[in-house]
């Protein structure tokens, strides 16, 4: 994966078509073509102004945004929590009813949530509650899994939270096949969620430091 300036935008790790019929060709094209292309555009250009960005991986800039001046912690946000987010969310999807092989995650998932079924229930409300643009997610806080919501392009990472399954509700994520319906978007999207790389990403959490210590203090909490 390629995490530092200059960014290129990665292909994704699956045909455009793959997640048909539940995720349309058409909107992986512009997803990820124009959507992530334009957030890694203006990464680049933003780290081109400010030369000492340099030396910062993605998830750095995401976690130590607030170490910069202030004048940058916006355009930091935005344009590298739209790069992660889109990459996050990408990766977080693969062909349609791909034998779920993730054993730990779903013991963790059903002591923490009830059930499958339980998660899945309450995973949908949260992503239908993020008012506007943003994300619904599946995160480690502390040790324990969380259901969590972002608005716009904040992440976790900045949170000090560690994610593991991430869905785009922006209205581009869904609008040329499922119009407003969002709740027929997030029905559609549980058929292609990758649970085999959330429980690698869990088990990867559990097993190191990755992403565990020295985040910014955040101004707002993701809920
Ligand atoms: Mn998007």
């Amino acid at each position: 994966m390629n995490n530092y300036y200059p960014f290129v935008n990665t292909p994704l790790p699956y045909a455009y078509n793959a997640l048909e019929p539940f995720i349309d060709e058409k909107t992986m094209h512009l997803h990820h073509d124009r959507h992530l292309q334009t957030y890694i555009d203006n990464l680049n250009k933003l780290i081109e102004e400010n030369p000492f960005l340099q030396q910062f991986s993605l998830e750095e800039l995401l976690s130590f945004w607030c170490r910069f001046p202030r004048r940058l912690w916006a355009p930091v946000r935005n344009n590298a929590g739209g790069v992660f987010n889109h990459r996050f969310f990408f990766d977080s999807m693969t062909e349609p009813e791909t034998p779920s092989c993730a054993p730990h995650l779903f013991r963790e998932i059903c002591s923490q949530f009830g059930s499958l079924e339980s998660f899945k229930a309450q995973f949908k409300g949260a992503a239908l509650s993020v008012f506007g643009s943003g994300y619904a997610w599946l995160v480690l806080s502390r040790g324990r899994l969380l259901i969590a919501t972002s608005a716009n392009q904040n992440t976790p990472p900045s949170h000090a939270l560690q994610p593991l399954l991430a869905i785009d509700v922006w209205e581009h994520a869904y609008y040329l096949k499922h119009y407003n319906m969002r709740s027929a978007y997030i029905d559609d999207w549980f058929h292609v969620v990758n649970w085999h790389k959330a429980e690698t990403r869990l088990i990867q959490y559990r097993t190191s430091q990755i992403g565990r210590a020295g985040a910014c203090v955040p101004e707002t909490r993701t809920s």
